[in-house]
Order: C-alpha cells, then structure tokens, then sequence
C-alpha cells in the first residue's frame, strides 16, 4: 500500500521511516492474518496500532478496508469516516466513505428535512401541545434531533430523545449543541424500547413525538415502540394494544379503470393533533413514498369498472398485512392472494423466508419441492429478458467460433466422444479431469444467482462451471439444468474446488485454460463492481489464446439534467427549510458526490442535452485502474444543470451489446450530483472532465 505522506518525511524524517515500516509491517502482518482467517487477530493488531497512532488517517482508512471486506459495513463507515476527518484530501479513503455513507446516514434523511411542509406541520403540532401544559417531551428516533429543538423551542421544561444509530446520535449531539440547546436536550443512543424508568428517564413524560415510520407506517416498528412507551415511558391512558388484537377490517375498492391488477398501493395520514395533519398519498408535496403490496395469485388478472375489490386489512404482528382480495364482478367471484410483504413489513423472519422462497422448481426425476431463497434484485435478472437474449447471442457466437476451431485441431473426435471424457472426479474437492480434455470449458463468476452457466450449456456441448456458493442455490441451478436436459457431469461448481474465495479466479489446471470466463461488471445499483480492473487483468491470463471474456467492453454514457427532487435527497439545503435550526452543515458531511440506486424512468426531471459517450473501459485490454476523459457536452434546453446521471452499454461482443437503462433492465442507475448547478441556455457547451479511479466516478462539470 502506498501510503507516504512528504510532511511526515520533512518535518522529522527518523520518524516518518519509522511510521512508514510500521504501517508496512502493519498491513502485511494483516494481510497474512486474513490469509489465514485470523480475523480477531487483525482486529487486535489495528486496535494496538491505532493507540501508538491515533491520528494516523492510513491506519483507519486501512482497517475500514478490512472491515468492510468481512462484510462489516457500517463500522467500516465511521473508520473511513474518522480517516477523511483527520485528513480531508486522502483520496482513498474518501472514495471508500462515499460507498457506504449511504448505509451510515440514509438518503431519505435530506428528503425529510427538506421537506418544509413536513416540518412545519410537526412544529406546529408539537408547539400546541406543549402550551397545553405537556412540559416533558421524549422523541423517539430523533434523526438528527430536529423534532426535539421544536419542543424545546416551544418551552418544553425536559426534553429527552433516543436514537439507535450511533452515527445518527452523535451527528444529533453536535446539531443540538450548535443550536445553543446542549444543556437543555438529553440525547441516549439506545432503542426506545430499551429504556426504563428511572434508569434512562427520570420519569414518566406527557409527550411522545416521533416519525419512525416508513412508506408502509409500520415497518420502523412504530407499534412496538408505541405499545412500549404507554406501558413504560408515557403517562397514562393506552389504546394501543387493541391494534394488534383487532379484527381484519373489510375494505370494498371499486374498480375505476379497465386494467391488468399488480398491486395494491397504501399510504397514511399522520394525524399529528386534532388539526394538523401531514399525508403520504401519491398526489401530495412530500418526501414520502408509498407502500406497494404485490399481489400474487392474481398476477395478470383483468379488472374493469363494474368491478368489486374486496380487501382485507388488519395489523397483524404490529405490521400491516392484506389478508385476501376478492375480485366480484357481476358474473363471478374470484379469490385472489395478496403477498403480504411489503418492504420491511414482515411480522417473522420465517414469514419473510416463505415470501422470499421465490424459485420453486420441481424437476422430472425430483418429487419433492426445492426451495431456494432469492434477492429481489436477482429475480429482477432473471426477468430481464434483454440480459438473458443478449448473453445467449454473444455466448453462442462465441462458442460457435470457438467450436468450430477446436475441430479444426481435432476433427477425429466427435462430441460424443467429448462429452464420454466429462467423466469429472471432484469427490475430493480438488480435480477434474474435464479441464485436461479438449471440451470447451465456460466459467462465470457473477454475483448471485446466475443462470448463464446453463444458457451456456444448452447451446454446446460444453462443460459450465457456476461460482455459486449456498447449497439450496447449487441445487436449484443443478435441478434446473436437469429440467432442461443438461446432463448432471456438464455443471460443475467452482466453489467446491477451491479453498477460499481469493483464488476464485484461477487457472483449472496445468495446461487446461478458460474458454470463455464472465465478470458481474456492473452493481445493481448502477456503479462499476469493486476491484473489476483487476478481475478482467487476471482472468485475461486465464483464457485459452483465443478464448473471451464476457463483457468485453463497457461504455459508460450520460446526460445533463435539472432535478430538484435529486438534488433536495443530496444535501440539506440551507436553512429555511428547517426553520431557522442550523443542522444543514452537520447532516451535509454526510453528502456524496454520486446517487444511487436511481430509476431515471421515473426520477422527475428535466433532460438539458441528449445522451453522450462519457469513457470506455476496455476489458480485454485494460491495465490500470485509473482513467480520465475529457468531453464536450452540447446543451439543448435551457435550465440549470444539477446532476449528470449514468449507465452503461456492456458489449458481450463486437456487436452484442445491453444496456443498464431499458424497461426490463434489473439494474438502476447512478448520477453525479453537482454541488453548485450549473445555469446553461440552449447551445452552450460545457465540459466534462471524467475520472475513474478503482471502480468510481467522479467528475468535473464547467462551463464550455
Ligand atoms: N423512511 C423514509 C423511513 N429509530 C423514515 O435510526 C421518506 C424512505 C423514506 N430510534 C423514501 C422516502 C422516505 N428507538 O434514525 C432513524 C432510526 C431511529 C429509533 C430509537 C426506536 N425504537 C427507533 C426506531 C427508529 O429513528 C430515526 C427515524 S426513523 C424514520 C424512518 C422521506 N424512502
């Protein structure tokens, strides 16, 4: 790791070789301790040597990195956060910090601030009851303490709040203390439902205040909290508890437009007092969205007017379930099953593994059911109907040619032959003697459940190797190829021959190399994977000289747009919407340059210039894993530009290529959002200086 810094070397050089070998000895002590799973061990070591140097921002930034890699997120968060703190220009460690300070602090944290309408009605309904003589408040979920300054500003005497975040209370801390209140509010970083009379809270308050709700109401828990707080932390009276215990009620939804029913979408009214209320539904100004409940029997089910939805609704488990639909029509009745899981809330995790348990396939010679768990986001590929075409056209193209060339050499042999030589002994985990014959051997190393493997298999007598690890999905993949006719000896899976994860790129065996190996090159959530450069340089060095890597080429384009709605979920902006409370420059540390997870499809916004080519990464020669590109950009509205969203056009092939930006793609998209807009009339031209430094973005948006 190159990780000198010149000040050290000039200000007191003894001392900086000193740092230096240090750190070295640090991160290949490390290093080894990974390679042998010592994981405590690293820990340990950091921790020693973040005591003999506190204020080393390498050290941090290093142990977020271990961090992170053993799936540790948000403690990998606050180390890189902690090294950009201690030095602001460490690049590394700030790109690292912009990849998780979404899980640190949530996006809809700005949209909720910004929301001034939300704000006001909250202030005005806390500062009523207040003066109605409600002296001590508690804020349950205090965020970043916003809804306990207006209880204090109101005249509250004790306000306490409780957030479980630890980021979330220690950025409350600090915007409570700039806005002069330090004293007079008591934050606690713990769970409202572990607090206790007097032990946290001296005693009982007269006000609870909190919006730990999310798009479907319950899913913060806001039940459970509430249930705790009459029991424990409120003065009475309770009415609560009946919630749970109540009977579905029976809703009668008229159809009012002929149509195919999806789902069924619910939204509330927080009704803050008996005046003042704040709603989520689809056609107010709010930071909120709505729950959606999919339902499932009924997938593809005409409706038209004349017709009756029959719904039934209850909170169940203190989470809002739909029992059953009935579609009543003049002729016919007709039962119907909503799934009942909206984003998160399911009552029970085993209720959750029973939704998830999406793939169910039951093969010829498998009598039982085979229930394999699934990711909405894999579901979502294997609809993708343009990946699975896509792949099928570049695979075959590929191994058409690559057939077609190995017969040349061995024309004598034929595929029967070939396929009476997968005789394949991997009963010990270590070799298979189909990576010594002549049959064409395919690897894919994408991320979740990937079917590619088989797409593979069916057109040529191939031999396909699947780097799926979790057994319930090898035998799902093994029960699908056999439906499909892909005889057992022709999948492998790659996982059981290796010993750990690092060496999941390797060569088969002496001799034998890889025909055709597939990279997962872009994330879900619509940025380059992780460490992609370097996975393309080493699987080039495992392919046959003629063999290919899946994709070859990725092109990444945008466009400039206007999008307040990007911009209000980037950075609070100012002062006004919070009413006057400082909290904009705290929350806003926690700001990052690109958005994702965007659905350009339905983001409102305005485009000002047509798409355009931003760089290329080519995969079949790529080397460094560092890029910059220099472009014009010609506008063709005018407006302000405040984002330049992006996506990708992944070249399998000369020829074959998919995009990230289509309505059946599985992938979302990304945007860079620009601290200052840009004011731009129709044909100007402004200049894009793009950067790609280890799988991220970044750019530099000026006026031609
Ligand atoms: N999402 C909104 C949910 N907490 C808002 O840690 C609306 C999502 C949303 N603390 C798009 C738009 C929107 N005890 O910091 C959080 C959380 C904390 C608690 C202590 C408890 N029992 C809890 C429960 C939650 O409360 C804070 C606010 S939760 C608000 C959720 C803009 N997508």
């Amino acid at each position: 790791m190159k990780c000198q810094h010149d000040w050290k070397f000039n200000s007191f050089s003894l001392c900086a070789v000193t740092l230096e070998s240090f750190q070295h000895t640090l991160f290949k002590w490390a290093e080894e301790l990974n390679s042998l799973s010592r994981i405590q061990d690293i820990f340990d070591c950091y921790e020693q040597a973040l005591e003999l140097y506190p204020n080393n921002e390498v050290i941090w930034n290093s142990m977020g990195e271990h961090l992170f890699s053993l799936g540790f997120r948000d403690e990998a968060a606050g180390y890189f956060h902690k090294s950009i703190k201690l030095n602001p220009d460490y690049t590394e460690a700030r790109e690292n910090f912009y990849r998780v300070a979404n899980w640190l602090v949530e996006r809809w944290h700005f949209l909720m601030l910004n929301d001034k309408k939300r704000n006001v009605a909250y202030q005005r309904a806390i500062q009523k009851t207040v003066q109605s003589g409600c002296m001590s408040v508690l804020d349950i979920g205090t965020g970043t303490g916003i809804l306990s300054m207006f209880a204090r500003k109101a005249g509250a005497s004790h306000v306490y709040a409780c957030e479980l975040s630890k980021t979330m209370y220690e950025l409350a801390c600090e915007v409570i203390a700039s806005n002069q209140m330090a004293g007079q509010i008591k934050v606690l970083h713990m769970k409202s439902l572990d607090m206790e009379v007097p032990k946290d809270l001296p005693s009982r308050v007269s006000l609870v205040v909190t919006e730990t709700v999310d798009a479907g109401l319950f899913g913060e828990g806001i039940v459970e909290s509430l249930i705790h707080a009459w029991q424990h932390l409120l003065l009475p009276p309770k009415e609560l508890e009946e919630l749970s215990t109540r009977k579905p009620c029976r809703l009668c939804l008229p159809v009012v437009k002929e149509g195919v029913l999806d789902a069924i979408v619910a939204w509330f009214v927080l009704q803050l007092d008996e005046d003042i209320s704040l709603s989520t539904g689809p056609d107010e100004e709010t930071c909120w969205e709505q729950a959606v409940y999919p339902v499932q029997g009924a997938l593809g089910q005409f409706v038209k007017p004349g017709n009756t939805l029959i719904v039934d609704v209850s909170c169940n488990n203190a989470y809002l379930v739909f029992h059953s639909v009935a579609i009543l029509s003049h002729e016919l009745r007709m039962e119907v099953e909503v799934n009942t899981m909206s984003d998160q809330s399911l009552a029970n995790e085993a209720e959750l593994c029973d939704a998830l348990a999406n793939l169910q396939t039951t093969s010829k010679s498998q009598t039982n059911l085979l229930k394999c768990m699934l990711e909405s986001s894999e579901i979502a590929r294997l609809n993708n109907t343009q990946y699975n075409e896509r792949f099928k056209s570049a695979l075959d193209n590929i191994l058409s040619s690559l057939t077609s060339m190995d017969d040349e050499v061995c024309f004598s042999q034929t595929i029967d032959d070939r396929s009476a030589d997968m005789n394949c002994e991997n009963s010990n985990g270590q070799s298979s003697s189909d990576l010594t014959s002549d049959i064409l051997c395919v690897l894919d190393v994408s991320e979740g459940f990937s079917i590619l493997p088989l797409v593979a298999a069916k057109l040529r007598t191939v031999k396909v190797f699947s780097s799926l690890e979790k057994i319930q999905q090898q035998a799902a993949l093994r029960a699908l190829a056999e439906s499909n006719d892909i005889s057992k000896d022709r999948l492998e899976f790659w996982h059981n021959y290796l010993e750990d994860d690092s060496t999941l790129l390797q060569r088969p065996q002496s001799g034998k190399l890889w025909s055709v190996i597939i990279l997962d090159a872009i994330e879900v959530c619509g940025l380059i994977r992780q460490g992609l450069v370097e996975k393309a340089a080493l699987a080039r060095c495992l392919l046959r000289p003629e063999g290919r890597l899946l994709p070859q080429c990725i092109k990444i384009y945008g466009m400039l747009i206007e999008s307040e709605t990007l911009q209000r979920e980037s950075a609070v902006q100012g002062k006004e919407a919070t009413l006057g409370f400082n909290i904009a420059p705290f929350i806003n540390q926690f700001k990052v340059p690109v958005h994702v997870f965007l659905h350009l499809s339905t983001l409102p916004h305005i485009r000002l210039s047509e798409p355009v080519e931003l760089l290329m990464l080519d995969l079949m020669s790529l080397v460094t894993d560092e890029l910059c590109s220099e472009i014009r950009v010609q506008v063709h509205s005018s407006g302000r530009v405040t984002a330049v969203p992006f996506w990708y056009e992944i070249y399998l092939d000369t020829d074959v290529c998919l995009d990230t930006w289509n309505d059946t793609s599985h992938w979302k998209q990304a945007a860079f959002v620009l601290d200052n807009p840009i004011q731009v009339i129709s044909g100007d031209e402004l200049r894009l200086k793009i950067q790609y430094h280890k799988s991220s973005i970044s750019m530099i948006v000026n006026h031609g």
